[in-house]
């Protein structure tokens, strides 16, 4: 297996050192992935989530994962999709950058993404896909391959799971 890899499976049921949340700038919980991951992991995440006190769109921000299976919650927010020319594709490759900057810091070295930005927040699931996979390639070439194991796409839905199959096939 690769480094980069892409699944079909619910995010909350990965025991990885951090799963990402793609979350809101309020981080007070929400629909989606979001709400998933904040009934899974327990009352105490979203305690943990006032403490922080909101996260502007692009930046990323860290919590334990308390009943989830994964040791770390990064809790992004990936940019409302308003058509493509408000500096989306820049915010949500930053969400992918910074998370992955925050999950070294912490010695991470298993790390989940869900598909940031294509539920709720409307980002077109292809554009957002290769934006993820071109941020993520383009970490490791500057900061090194080696510094994490396993980095994982993680889909909800066929369309995407197809997506990052094909992405990754790439050079
Ligand atoms: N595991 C993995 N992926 C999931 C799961 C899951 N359990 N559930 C949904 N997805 P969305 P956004 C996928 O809407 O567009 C929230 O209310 C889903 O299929 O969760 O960034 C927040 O609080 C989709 O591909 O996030 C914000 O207000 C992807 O996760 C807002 O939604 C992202 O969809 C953020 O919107």
């Amino acid at each position: 297996m690769g480094l980069l890899q892409a699944e079909l499976t619910d995010i909350t049921s990965l025991a990885f050192d951090a799963i990402v949340n793609a979350a809101n700038e309020t981080l007070l919980g929400g629909g989606g992935v979001d709400g998933a991951i904040h009934r899974r992991a327990g009352a105490e995440l979203l305690l943990a989530c006032k403490e922080i006190g909101g996260c502007p769109t692009g930046e990323a921000r860290i919590t334990p994962g308390f009943r989830l299976p994964a040791r770390y919650v990064i809790h992004t927010v990936g940019p409302i999709y308003k058509g493509g020319n408000h500096g989306e594709a820049g915010l949500l490759s930053l969400c992918y950058r910074n998370s992955l900057a925050l999950a070294r810091n912490h010695s991470v070295r298993s790390i989940a993404f869900p598909c940031i930005s294509t539920g709720v927040y409307g980002y077109p699931p292809e554009k957002a896909a290769t934006i993820a996979v071109d941020s993520v390639r383009s970490y490791l070439t500057e900061n090194g391959k080696e510094i994490f194991e396993t980095i994982l796409f993680c889909c909800f839905q066929e369309r995407d799971l197809k997506l990052y199959q094909q992405l990754l096939k790439g050079p």
